[in-house]
């Protein structure tokens, strides 16, 4: 395994290492790209496990999971008004366009993402496996009606299904709570069918998401990991690009996209 830092910009002067990471990618048709909350970050969203991340000053079993929300419903009402705010001003970074471009330049090109900020569509991906949900949209929590967005949403006040009287909550998906199948079957067949598999950063901690590049790894895929540091499955990756993603992202992209002109 090789750890490369300092990510070349001008691939006629890249080492051989980093040669053979952009021939894979070259020759590759069929690459899948795993995001988790540090793609977002240079967009201005905190991530969850980083020293100035969400989970430093706030508690997930409060705040992300059902017992969480059923004891204290608006206190974790609030704290997902509060992200909605941040997100709903945020705008996608170079690392969401770069990935975004990559669904021309592949033949089969699947994004699976944990992120719940919308920012991938906003980005211009398209068919974007959500895993873990959306934070835009609601649901009851008795009759699973959707709630439909309406100034309500925007009040301090946890909504109350308008057919039932059940208490509404954000469409994510929680500590314990099963991940949404059609979705977690794309994702599985996405990652074992793969030639090269990105995970991008995320710290490969929450399971089942944390399964995927190494299911990628067992089906014979080269994965690449882009984060600012080593992770859980560093260790099992092919290549360890450190670095930020709104970054190297771009730089393999320019890469990649010439030495194809090129051969054309
Ligand atoms: C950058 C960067 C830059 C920063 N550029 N990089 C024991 C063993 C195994 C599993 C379990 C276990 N005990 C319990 C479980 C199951 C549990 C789990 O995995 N827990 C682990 C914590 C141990 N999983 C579940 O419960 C899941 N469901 C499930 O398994 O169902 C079956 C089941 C049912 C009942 C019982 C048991 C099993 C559900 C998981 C749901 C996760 N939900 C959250 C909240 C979503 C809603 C919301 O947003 O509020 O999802 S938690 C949070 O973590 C969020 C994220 O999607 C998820 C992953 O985080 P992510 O994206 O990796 O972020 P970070 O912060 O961890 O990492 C950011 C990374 O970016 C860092 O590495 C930085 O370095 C990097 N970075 N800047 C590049 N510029
Ligand atoms: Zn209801």
């Amino acid at each position: 395994m090789l750890f490369v830092n300092n990510f070349l910009i001008l691939y006629k002067n890249v080492m051989k290492f980093e040669s053979e990471l952009i021939e894979s990618l070259v020759n590759s048709k069929r690459v899948s790209v795993l995001t988790g909350a540090g793609i977002s970050a240079e967009s201005g969203i905190q991530t969850f496990r980083d020293p100035d991340g969400l989970w430093a000053k706030f508690n997930p079993a409060e705040l992300a999971s059902m017992d969480g929300f059923m004891s204290n419903p608006k206190l974790v009402w609030e704290w997902y008004q509060y992200r909605r705010s941040v997100i709903n001003n945020s705008k996608p970074n170079p690392g969401h366009y770069a990935i975004a471009e990559m669904q021309e330049i592949f033949d089969e090109f699947s994004l699976i993402t944990q992120n719940v900020d919308r920012l991938h569509h906003k980005a211009g991906s398209q068919n974007v496996i959500e895993l873990h949900g959306n934070i835009i949209e609601n649901f009851c929590v008795e009759c699973k009606a959707p709630f439909e967005s309406s100034d309500d949403v925007n009040d301090d006040e946890v909504p109350i299904c308008k057919s039932c009287g059940g208490l509404v909550r954000p469409a994510v998906v929680w500590f314990g709570e099963s991940l949404p199948e059609p979705q977690m079957t794309q994702a599985y067949k996405a990652a074992s069918n793969s030639e090269v598999f990105f995970s991008i950063g995320t710290s490969a901690e929450v399971y089942p998401a944390a399964q995927l590049p190494l299911i990628a790894s067992d089906s014979g895929a080269v994965v690449i990991e882009v984060n600012t540091k080593h992770t859980a499955i560093s260790g099992r990756v092919d290549f360890c690009l450190i670095g930020k993603s709104g970054e190297i992202l771009p730089n393999l992209l320019k890469i990649i996209k010439n030495i194809k002109a090129e051969k054309i």
